[in-house]
């Protein structure tokens, strides 16, 4: 028997499928639908094998739920707008279009070498001006429903590169790629409301059992709901006129903080406020000390990250403010860097002892530290704070009339008697829900992303652009030599006319957030030619997407823009759902050995590692030298720990790649890729294939009248049958390695009884071996087809119905045990030998007889001696 030869079958097998349009859906075909949907890969250059993974797992659900009888939608396109374009247009001088296309032109033949089930004839780029056409009319039907909207808004500006920064790309308060100090500047950008939905992305997430729930508690965090409370705090008078005779600017009276914990209001020290609250703005007018410490901690910086690591900074406004629980009783007013200005009122009351922020602040400026929650079981004269907050619950001490209510019960006694103004004669407080979630700024100056569709006129402000004038189409002829947005500069792309007066206007030169585009491709991929982003019904046919596949990193901006956008295109009404992902499955990564070379990364490629004696040792390929093994790490070029998927396939087959993919570890978790395991799936590629072969060809040489010997046919069907149901249900489950381990195991079976002297069950094995090659399809569909036709089958087995078992073959053969009643023998109970003794006393109980003399009532005893008897005890 030849070796299989993957190179020659997985082209003539692509080719094969594609000419029997094999996988071009049809909306409303036959069958349920289902649509598999696998996170569409940016264009960076090539597919690593992180995607050939995401790919493979995606594949083996489309192609088995095809099987299966559905209609399957698997669609795939390209999150084609972004940076990396623009870098390369600035490093290699070729148009980020160009750059763009090529790439993909390159990934298409790559994903295509993988033999993937994908309808290509829906395929798009985010970048096709026929994509972001339709994602400008989604933007003018936001801003018709108020989704979004224009506001002024910090950003961090790089005044090298002239552009603003995500607050990632903000390192030690400089900007990543030009080093330049970063600046706190105002633009008016645009945003969408997600917050408008807070509450209902929120709760919902409880309804979506098929979601990981590591994920869904990420998102919660993200969203971050708290109960709280306003309090206002009085500013004693002195200091409060002092300061607002200097400034000439009206102070407020008082400062308003948000808190989780007013039932420690009595371990209050300090108020703080945020360097832009209005309170530290007026101070720092008269007290140009407090200006210096405030533009300091402005450079510092702005991301939640940077502030809660950075050491503990204030300055004493010299404010007090009046407790609110106690007239008597002022604290300092700090501004300090700790406090961020866009969460609650940008303002709190510090508890030292039961907030480590807060503690480490008062440690830091010599502060009172309270304890008012004293740990259960603690002795109230001993309990004392010294470095560590103590957060837990307890019950409140020191706290006058709060003294021995839960925190629980503090927080409502504080918030009923603040509320009604009991103690001041007017309302101190007021119950607040703060969510951390905010609004989604969508604004890019940058060129490569979809145009924001306004204008700006001298006469009406700010117009959305006509329909009839969209697509508002991104000019050719840009040029990157100078840093900043090249729409800025462009000569003439900015000049329009206004769609309401008809006089001169200015283009918005804005482009859109990249995860815009990404926010509603999967409802595109369900019409992707229609005029409008959707076609409503036909949307609403196909989603939401029933199984998505993609990488925990996008755990939660990606998935929670998704879902904020199928609500907002639910409001304009291009679809009627509230959740696009009803399934969401985050699978692991793939990782590889290091290896180094006097400190210098060397690729795989040039490595042999070698073992000896249990231990490893690893020399260059090229010299010989040898080469430090290193720690297995998530595949990055900076490693060079990488393989190239085309190298894989090129040398094993496509085939091979997915099985191994596939085999080794959990789905969920890390994959680690080793030359041993891609050579362990290559070697179960080509033994499959001699015993497919070895089998026919047996097959072929038995009389045609050879009938099965009973027993051996049993034996084999059995096992297929148990195949099929143990394949099908870890496919559903996408435990797709237990999947794996089930073939392996059936291929042992065949390959025993076909090598035996005498072929005792010619059928039996005819029939085992064609639920095989099934079974495999999804995960090795190149090899199936090839073996299908081995076997003499009749068509594709892409367009095979899925094998279906025979239930009376999963059970074990039957026991029948006698069963006695009060020690005499009333009859016989059957049951598989496998049964539990659970399941043995319920056939038993549920025996007419045994019924019949129970007479509705319970037995006193049942004892069940395995494989011998049942004696019921009534
Ligand atoms: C007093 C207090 C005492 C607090 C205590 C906590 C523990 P979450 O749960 O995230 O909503 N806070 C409020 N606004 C803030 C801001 N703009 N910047 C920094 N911190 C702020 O957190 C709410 C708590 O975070 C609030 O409750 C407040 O501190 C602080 F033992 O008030 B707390
Ligand atoms: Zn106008």
């Amino acid at each position: 028997i030849e070796r299989y030869n993957p190179r020659a079958a997985e082209t003539r097998w692509q080719k094969a499928w594609t000419d029997a349009k094999l996988f071009e859906t049809q909306d409303g075909a036959e069958g349920e639908k289902y649509y598999v949907l696998e996170m569409f890969p940016y264009p960076s250059g090539r597919i690593h094998i992180g995607h050939v993974r995401n790919y493979a797992m995606g594949d083996v659900v489309a192609r088995y739920k095809r099987a299966k009888g559905f209609n399957v939608l698997h669609p795939m396109g390209w999150d084609a707008f972004g940076m990396p374009a623009e870098n390369a247009a600035m490093q290699n001088k070729v148009h980020p279009r160009d750059w763009t296309y090529a790439n993909i032109a390159a990934m298409r033949e790559q994903l295509k070498s993988m033999g993937l089930s994908l309808d290509w004839s829906r395929e798009f780029a985010t970048c096709d001006v026929d994509y972001y056409h339709r994602q400008q009319i989604l933007f003018l039907d936001l801003l018709k429903n108020g989704l979004a909207y224009r506001r002024k808004s910090k950003v961090n500006w790089d005044p090298v590169d002239q552009t603003v920064l995500a607050n990632e790309q903000v390192i030690d308060g400089r900007g990543w790629r030009s080093g330049a100090l970063v600046e706190q500047r105002e633009l008016t950008q645009w945003f969408f409301r997600i917050t408008q939905f807070a509450d209902e992305l929120l709760t919902a997430l409880d309804h979506l059992p098929g979601w990981p729930e590591k994920v869904r508690i990420m998102q919660k965090n993200w969203i971050g709901r708290s109960e709280g409370l306003l309090v206002r705090w009085a500013l004693a008078d002195n200091e409060r006129r002092a300061t607002a005779q200097a400034t000439g600017e009206g102070v407020g009276r008082e400062v308003e903080v948000f808190t989780t914990r007013p039932d420690t209001l009595f371990g209050a020290s300090f108020i703080a406020v945020a360097a832009d609250h209005p309170l530290a703005r007026a101070a720092a007018a008269t007290d140009p000390r407090l200006a210096d410490f405030i533009s300091e901690i402005r450079r510092s910086g702005t991301s939640t990250e940077a502030i809660e690591t950075a050491e503990k900074k204030g300055y004493d406004t010299g404010l007090r403010a009046v407790h609110p629980l106690d007239p008597q009783w002022t604290v300092p007013v700090y501004v300090a860097n700790f406090v961020l200005m866009d969460y609650g009122t940008g303002a709190i009351f510090g508890c030292p002892a039961h907030d480590q922020r807060d503690l480490d602040f008062a440690r830091a400026y010599q502060l009172p530290v309270q304890p008012v929650v004293l740990p259960t079981g603690s002795d109230a004269a001993c309990f004392s704070i010294a470095n560590e907050a103590y957060t837990g619950e307890g019950t409140l001490f020191n706290s006058q009339f709060l003294d021995g209510l839960t925190p629980a019960e503090g927080f409502n006694k504080v918030a009923e008697m603040l509320e009604t103004g009991n103690l001041s004669n007017r309302p101190q407080a007021e119950r607040k829900v703060n969510f951390r979630l905010r609004d989604w700024g969508i604004s890019r100056q940058r060129y490569w992303g979809c145009p924001i569709p306004v204008l700006h006129c001298e006469t009406c402000g700010v117009v959305p652009e006509a329909s009839e004038n969209l697509p508002v189409k991104l000019p050719d002829d840009i040029d990157f030599d100078k840093p900043g947005n090249p729409l800025d500069r462009h000569p003439t792309w900015r000049n329009a006319t206004c769609p309401e007066c008809g006089g001169k206007a200015l283009r918005e030169t804005d482009t859109m957030d990249t995860f815009v585009d990404s926010s509603w491709y999967f409802a595109r991929f369900t019409a992707p030619h229609a005029a409008e982003p959707t076609v409503p019904a036909v949307a609403n046919a196909w989603l939401p997407v029933d199984q998505y596949i993609g990488g925990v990193e996008h755990a939660i901006l990606h998935l929670l823009y998704s879902r904020f956008f199928t609500r907002a295109m639910s409001v304009c009404g291009h679809v009627n759902l509230d959740e696009p992902f009803k399934g969401l499955f985050t699978q692991g990564m793939v990782v590889h050995e290091t290896y180094r070379d006097n400190g210098e990364w060397v690729s795989p490629n040039d490595v042999v590692v070698e073992e000896k004696d249990g231990t490893r040792s690893a020399r260059r390929l090229s010299t010989g030298a040898p080469i430090e093994i290193g720690s297995i790490e998530k595949m990055s070029k900076s490693k060079k720990n990488v393989v190239d998927p085309d190298d894989i396939i090129g040398s094993y087959g496509a085939d091979t790649a997915r099985w191994f993919m596939l085999s080794d570890s959990p789905p969920d978790r890390d994959v680690i890729w080793t030359e041993s395991g891609v050579e362990g799936a290559h070697r179960f590629v080509q033994r499959l294939w001699r015993v497919v072969n070895e089998g026919a060809e047996r097959l072929n040489s038995v009389a045609a009248e050879e009938s099965d010997d009973e027993s051996a046919a049993k034996q084999l069907r059995k096992a297929a049958h148990r195949a099929i149901a143990g394949v099908s249900d870890d496919i559903e489950r996408l435990a797709f390695n237990k999947a794996v381990a089930r073939l392996y195991e059936l291929v042992n079976t065949l390959s025993a009884s076909i090598s035996a002297e005498k072929m005792s069950a010619p059928a039996a094995t005819r029939e085992a071996l064609a639920i095989l090659v099934q079974l495999v399809a999804p995960m090795m569909p190149h090899l199936a087809e090839e073996c299908w036709v081995v076997l003499g089958g009749k068509g594709l087995v892409a367009s095979q119905g899925w094998p279906v078992y025979d239930a009376t073959l999963l059970t074990d053969d039957e026991l029948v045990l006698p069963v006695q009643v009060n020690g005499k023998k009333r009859g016989d109970v059957s049951v598989a030998a496998t049964a539990t003794k659970e399941e043995i006393e319920r056939a038993t109980l549920a025996l007419p007889v045994v019924q019949e003399l129970l007479a509705g009532g319970q037995p006193k005893r049942v004892v069940v001696v395995p494989g011998r008897i049942i004696n019921v005890v009534v």
